[in-house]
């Protein structure tokens, strides 16, 4: 396994120059493209529906313990521990719970706009179909009480965007969920989520990712989805070279979605070919060092799809999992690599042109950004 450098101990400013940057990373506008739900649930959550699974005798508290505090893991294990997660979150409250949790968590950290992204799952044993688990996380949206939560156009109407962002007591998010089709899933699967965010679009569902073990399925089993995506005008955001699989980056580069996610092991042709095509893509530091995609923090491929002008956008994939936050992934991008806050700060409205969001959002959301150039640059 490569050496690791932790991306937690990383910083270049001394400890009060840390404490002023971390509160204004903080206090930034920003816009988050890549969160999966499991993956941003508080560890103070899990172990608490730990216990009680450990109490009923389903699972051994004290192994699951170690296992959820455990840093530092690698993708394979990653891949395992979502496995316990959905041991530990599936079912209808729960999952409810979890939503409701993480759009606050989200918005405490003034994150302006969310687009949050789940596998919707079928689970016949315990009553759940793809259809109620996605009415459960809606519900948990709904319920968000400290934060008035936007999740369709409608409601949008009445939310005064003069507000969002602002210095208002009460904080404003617009939330928007993807559906993620699971790359252990068959092509039937998934065609039946591209139907559901079809369905569910009045609800916040918005676009389609495809997501899960990098080392599983083809891509050819997800292409008749991800296509009838494409004819719905649903767009889509892809998990694309996570591992290093020639054929596959190249044709989801030929299928050309709107956004992808990590792109850590491209060779130098596929680099070309990415940079040529101009797909924004949804960066996440801690990750890709977390699960080796990345040898350290230092030698990310932000630096260089940051010096090209690549479209980019800073996100966290999953905070709970990586113990971060989108403030702390901000942080860390001016830690490395000496990224000024006007220019983090132009990274962060520059993400609102790739929301999947319809142009009225996108216009709220360039004014917060300018009114917080106004208020703080
Ligand atoms: C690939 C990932 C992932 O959908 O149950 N997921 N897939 N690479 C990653 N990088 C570390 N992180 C999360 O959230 C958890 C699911 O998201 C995908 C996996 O399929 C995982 O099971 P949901 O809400």
């Amino acid at each position: 396994r490569r050496s690791k450098t932790k991306p937690a101990a990383m910083g270049t400013h001394t400890s009060e120059a840390e404490k002023e940057m971390r509160e204004w990373c903080v206090a930034l506008p920003k816009v988050e493209l890549h969160a999966h739900l499991n993956g941003s649930v508080r560890n103070s959550t899990l172990l608490e529906l730990a216990k009680e699974l450990g109490d009923k005798g389903v699972i051994v508290f004290e192994d699951v313990k170690g296992v959820i505090m455990k840093n530092d893991r690698s993708l394979p294990e990653c891949v395992r521990l979502f496995d316990l997660f959905h041991t530990l979150t599936t079912d209808h409250d729960t999952v409810t719970r979890i939503a409701k949790e993480v759009v606050g968590d989200f918005a405490a950290e003034n994150v302006v706009y969310l687009e949050i992204r789940t596998t919707p799952k079928n689970n016949e044993a315990k009553g759940i179909t793809k259809r109620s688990y996605m009415n459960a996380v809606v519900k948990g949206l709904k319920s968000v009480e400290d934060v008035d939560v936007v999740i369709n156009d409608e409601k949008l109407s009445c939310t005064p965007m003069s507000v969002l962002g602002g210095d208002t007591k009460r904080k404003k998010i617009y939330v928007r969920l993807l559906l993620s089709i699971d790359r252990h899933e068959t092509t039937s699967a998934a065609l039946d989520t591209v139907n559901l965010a079809m369905e569910m679009k009045d609800q916040g569902v918005i676009g389609i990712d495809l997501s899960g073990n990098p080392v599983v399925g083809e891509w050819e089993t997800y292409l008749p989805a991800l296509e009838h995506a494409k004819e719905l005008g649903i767009p889509t955001t892809i998990h694309c070279g996570e591992v290093p699989n020639r054929k596959e980056i190249q044709a989801m580069l030929d299928f050309c979605p709107q956004r992808l996610g990590h792109v850590c092991c491209l060779d130098d042709e596929e680099w070309k070919k990415l940079k040529s095509s101009v797909i924004p893509v949804e960066i996440c530091l801690t990750s890709n060092v977390m699960t080796g995609g990345t040898p350290s923090l230092e030698l990310h491929h932000f630096a260089d799809l940051y010096n090209t002008k690549h479209p980019l956008s800073i996100c966290t994939d999953d905070s709970g999992l990586f113990s971060t936050s989108l403030s702390n992934e901000y942080y860390l991008a001016a830690s490395t690599f000496g990224l000024s806050k006007t220019e983090l700060f132009r990274l962060a409205q520059g993400a609102v042109e790739f929301v999947f969001a319809d142009d009225e959002v996108k216009k709220s959301l360039r004014a917060v950004f300018e009114r917080a150039a106004a208020e703080r640059l």
